[in-house]
This record gives structure tokens, sequence and C-alpha cells, in this order.
């Protein structure tokens, strides 16, 4: 089963200019072969599918708990085509005239032939499970033989895959928000590779990491890459449950190929950061053409359940910190001494 948290993995900025185009091309990280919506279900399936879990436990859990955090990657990259598409459209539910200057009412005329279409005809201003050319991400992309070694080979390549799709969309994507995931999870990816690597490494006692890096993708000259290794987290792995998948300390051991730092097993998910609540787009019906008589609706039925009159979840600010909560988060304190890290950056 799944736990979920109402954050998201690290910060996006607020959105700022649209850019269909852009946010075009990132959904090849949401829906490519190489996206994130592959990592995510070849993990899953290969941990459903995994035979002799006792007799292989740490390989067992290590694929489990990748799964878990790519959960987190789709969902990351949802946001950010989300904030670039924020605005694209009219925010005015008035109509106004065509873009394009012939006086017909047109309120999406003026995204018509940028970017995705669907992204506004099928969706409303949102990711979809596709590739960058709207073509629907694929059960194929998914490799489950059944035979470790042959698994963990190919999950080596397919985060190999994943980080150089995820240096060129950083290359022709200049919006802020694509430079912030690109950053975050070229780093995090980077992780998984490594992971995979060790993994075979153990198995079969294939030094992997002589291939490092690959690609050869400079990530401490990245600026927006930078933030996360100086945290340490390009050495961290994520132990996404409270109480299971112990045994991954076994496989994420020793030294980082690159860097040379200490790798180190986190016995908690990410803290995260929580999402901008971005606004409704009136123009595409989301989420609905009149979103206050929505709101007017949540607001009486809040009150009817003994519910507090102010909205419960917690969304970011325009600044980046974390807009007040009426009623306290429920999860238990988290611990801040297993986040130091033996990076020597
Ligand atoms: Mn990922």
């Amino acid at each position: 089963m799944i736990r979920r948290i109402d954050r998201i993995a690290t910060e996006l900025p607020p959105p700022s200019e649209p850019d269909p185009a852009g946010a075009a091309a990132v959904q090849e990280l949401m829906g490519g072969r190489f996206g994130e919506l592959s990592t995510f279900m070849n993990y899953t399936f290969q941990s459903f599918n995994f035979r002799n879990r006792q007799g292989a436990r740490p390989f067992y859990d290590l694929i489990a708990n990748i799964a878990a955090e790519e959960f987190g990657h789709i969902e990351l990259v949802a946001a950010t085509i989300n904030t670039m598409l924020t605005g694209a459209t009219p925010t005015t539910t008035n109509g106004g005239p065509s873009s394009r200057g012939n006086g017909q009412w047109a309120p999406l005329a003026g995204v018509k032939g940028e970017g995705n279409p669907q992204h506004f005809v099928a969706g409303g201003q949102g990711a979809l499970p596709q590739n960058s050319q709207g073509r629907p991400w694929n059960g194929d992309y998914v490799f489950s033989s059944g035979d470790l070694v042959e698994d963990l080979t190919h999950n080596f390549f397919l985060e190999t895959g994943a980080r150089n799709n995820k240096l060129k969309v950083y290359e022709m994507v200049e919006h802020p928000a694509a430079r912030a995931l690109t950053g975050y999870l070229l780093v995090r990816g980077g992780v998984h590779q490594v992971a995979y690597a060790r993994a075979l490494e153990r198995l079969t006692g294939a030094d992997l990491t002589k291939l490092f890096p690959t690609p050869r993708i400079p990530t401490e000259k990245i600026p927006e890459c930078r933030p996360h290794i100086e945290r340490g987290d390009h050495v961290r792995l994520y132990r996404f449950s409270p109480g299971d998948y112990l045994e991954l300390s076994a496989v994420w051991n020793g030294t980082h190929p690159e860097t040379g730092d200490e790798l180190v097993v986190v016995d908690e998910a990410p803290e995260g950061v929580p999402a901008h609540d971005l606004p409704a787009q009136p123009a595409v019906f989301a989420p609905d053409y009149a979103p206050e008589e929505i709101a007017q609706i949540a607001e009486k039925l809040r009150t009817q359940a003994g519910l507090p009159k102010e909205p419960t979840g917690e969304v970011a600010k325009s600044n980046g910190s974390s807009a007040k909560r009426s009623t306290p988060r429920k999860t238990a304190s988290r611990k801040t001494a297993s986040r130091k890290t033996t990076s020597k950056r």
C-alpha cells in the first residue's frame, strides 16, 4: 500500500510568465519512455512481481522503496507543467475578443498552435500521461522480467536515459519551474542510478561505478543542481516507510562513485514543501467556469461537517514559505538529526 503526504518533494517557483511550448517539452519527463511514469511503474511492477522476497530482501527493499520516491517525482513533474500553464488563457470570465484580432469571442485562441493543444482541449491546463509529442505513456515501457540481474541492469539504463532527457529539457526550457524541476531530478535520478549500479555490484561483482559519470553531466556546475548537492541530497536514500524496507543499508553504503562522499540512508521520507495553490483557469473550466461558486459550496459543507471555517490544508505562499493552516499537522514531529550528512562539499 502507499501512504500519501500532501507535499511536493522540492520547492518550485510560483507561476510567472506562462510557457505552453515549454510545458509540452516537459511532458517528456512525465510520459516519455524515460519519464517518471516509466521509472515509477517499472519499479512498482518489479516489486509487485518480486519472488523469494525474504531470500533477496535488500534488493526487494531497494526496488520497492525507490518506486515510492518515483510517485513523488511524477507529482513534481505535474506541478511544474501546471505552473507553466497557469495564466496561458484569460483569467476573467467575461470572454473578450480573440487575440488574433478578428473580433470573434475566442478565449483559447491565444494558445492555438502553442505547445500541446490537449493541455487546453482535453485537459484543464494541467499535466497528462503523455510524452512531449502528446502520445500516451505506454505499458510496454515496463520491463519486469523476474530475473533480478536483468531487472537491475534495465533500471540502471532507465535512470541513465532519464538523466539524459532531463538535461536536454533543461537545455531546451528556460522557464524557472522547469529549471527547478530538472535541477532536483538530475540529482535524485543520480542517486537511483548509483543505487542500481551498487546493487548489481553487490550481486554479481560487476563494477558499474566505473561507467560514471554516465551520461557525462557535471551536475555540480548546474546552478539548479548545486543547492541539492550542497545539502547532501546526492548521497541520501530516503526510506519511504515508517517500519518497512529496513535492508536498504545493505546495498546503499560505501562512497559515491563521483564525489567520494559517504552514502546515507535517511529513515524517513523527505520533508518536502507545500505546493502552490495554483489559481483557477476559468477559460478551460478548471475547476469550473465559476470557481467562486464551488468555493462557497465547500465553505458551507465545511461548516456543516463541524470543520474549521478556514481550509485546513497547507499551501505555499508566493514568497516560498508555507501558508498557515488552521489546524496543526497530525504527523509525528520530524527528526532533524538524521538530516545531517557527511558531505565534504
Ligand atoms: Mn525519478
